[in-house]
């Protein structure tokens, strides 16, 4: 819980940053302090303009540690959706973005801002889905899963709500709005909302014969977006793929679709030794697979070595900028061949600053 000063003393170092970074006059900014003051003092919060909502939301992904693509950090497409009321409201947005920012392949990052609370954990909306696209796991008898085992507790949730899938390794779950203490709503998400890739290899015509597939944007739709002392608990947003987050965990961890073993033995390794590097043979082959299949279906994406120099052009602007890049290593060297990339062989301050992505807590379970 905040106090109304405490409050203001956040939104005063927001607003200090947002007029200097955008060259606004310091009397013009002490006007918007005192209005803000004001707001504070009749109703114990305050509302964030367009712009100064936007640039926040901006700068909590400049500021966002674990992310390799912040390059693009200023080109944020930011749509307020701070008016949605209803559940529905809440799932017609989430739509509206899904079909804005999949842009028929040529992903624009995006994100929408639903009403904030001054206490995170008092959220007005929640969204129950960690991502809006995510593939449900089903539990058999036998101990083993069926589609995403990273989806297993809020599938069954899902199932508790009423919804029912068709029981494929790759269903797509619904979309769980909460707004309140009510009881969550689902809404079944379009199928022409949900872009997907099904994988090809451009030499290894096998690949195919796996069925694998994956959709095309990544929608994080849990992080708590803070700014100013206020705390937007729904702001799902995207950016684009990079190639590795799918040839290289979802679809080859173990503990996800584990699928090393079946290229392995697609592609005749002999998977009888470590040895032989059968895995890291096969993790190349996914990989390719899903960067080529991506392209070949106009989807954007990019491959980890691209990434890790956009990466240090950003930090070099930072630099230039007379700001200090932050990043967190070990989120920021990819999983395949790190020590290939530039970012392998340089430290970043890891300095948590605000406007920020948080974790907060899940909502079920
Ligand atoms: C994390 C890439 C856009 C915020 C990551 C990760 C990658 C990545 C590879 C690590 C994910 C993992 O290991 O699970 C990219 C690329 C983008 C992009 C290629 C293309 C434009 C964005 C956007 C935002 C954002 C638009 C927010 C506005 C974050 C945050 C994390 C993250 C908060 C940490 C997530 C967590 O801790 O689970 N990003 N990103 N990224 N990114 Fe980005
Ligand atoms: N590794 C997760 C996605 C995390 C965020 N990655 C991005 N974000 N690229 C996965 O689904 O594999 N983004 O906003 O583009």
């Amino acid at each position: 819980v905040t106090s109304a000063s405490q409050l203001l003393q956040e939104a005063e170092a927001y607003l200090r940053q947002y007029g200097s970074e955008l060259a606004i006059a310091d009397k013009e900014i002490a006007a918007r302090l005192s209005q803000i003051a004001s707001e504070i003092e009749a109703t114990g919060t305050y509302t964030h303009t367009p712009e100064e909502l936007a640039y926040g939301a901006k700068l909590a992904w400049r500021n966002s540690n674990r992310c390799i693509g912040r390059l693009f950090w200023d080109s944020l497409i930011v749509q307020d959706a701070r008016s949605a009321q209803t559940a529905a409201d809440v799932a017609r947005a989430v739509f509206s973005h899904m079909e804005y920012a999949t842009n028929g392949g040529k992903i624009l990052p995006t994100i929408t801002v639903f009403s904030p609370t001054l206490d995170p954990d008092k959220p007005r909306i929640r969204l129950w889905n960690d991502q809006l696209v995510r593939y449900a796991g089903y539990e058999r008898e036998d101990g083993t899963v069926l589609g995403d085992p990273v989806s297993l507790e809020l599938t069954r949730v899902c199932q508790g709500l009423g919804w029912r899938g068709r029981e494929t390794a790759f269903d797509v779950l619904p979309l769980v709005v909460q707004l309140g203490q009510e009881p969550p709503e689902w809404f079944e998400i379009p199928v022409e909302l949900v872009l997907e890739v099904p994988l090809t290899h451009p030499e290894l015509p096998a690949i195919e014969q796996l069925g694998l597939r994956w959709y095309g944007v990544p929608f994080v739709s849990n992080m708590r977006l803070e700014i100013g002392g206020l705390h937007y608990t729904a702001a799902p947003f995207n950016g684009w793929y990079m190639g590795t987050e799918i040839g290289a965990r979802n679809l080859a961890d173990p503990f996800r679709y584990n699928m090393l073993p079946q290229v392995g033995a697609l592609m005749g390794l002999d998977t009888s030794r470590e040895s032989t590097l059968w895995r890291d043979r096969a993790l190349v082959e996914l990989n390719v697979a899903v960067l080529h299949s991506f392209k070949g279906k106009g989807v954007t994406i990019v491959d980890h070595h691209t990434a890790s120099k956009q990466f240090s052009l950003f930090a070099e602007r930072e630099r230039q900028n007379g700001r200090i890049p932050t990043g967190r290593w070990s989120w920021l060297i990819p999983p395949l061949s790190p020590a290939t990339t530039a970012v392998f062989h340089t430290r970043y301050e890891d300095l948590e600053q605000k406007p920020n992505y948080f974790y907060q807590k899940t909502p079920y379970g």
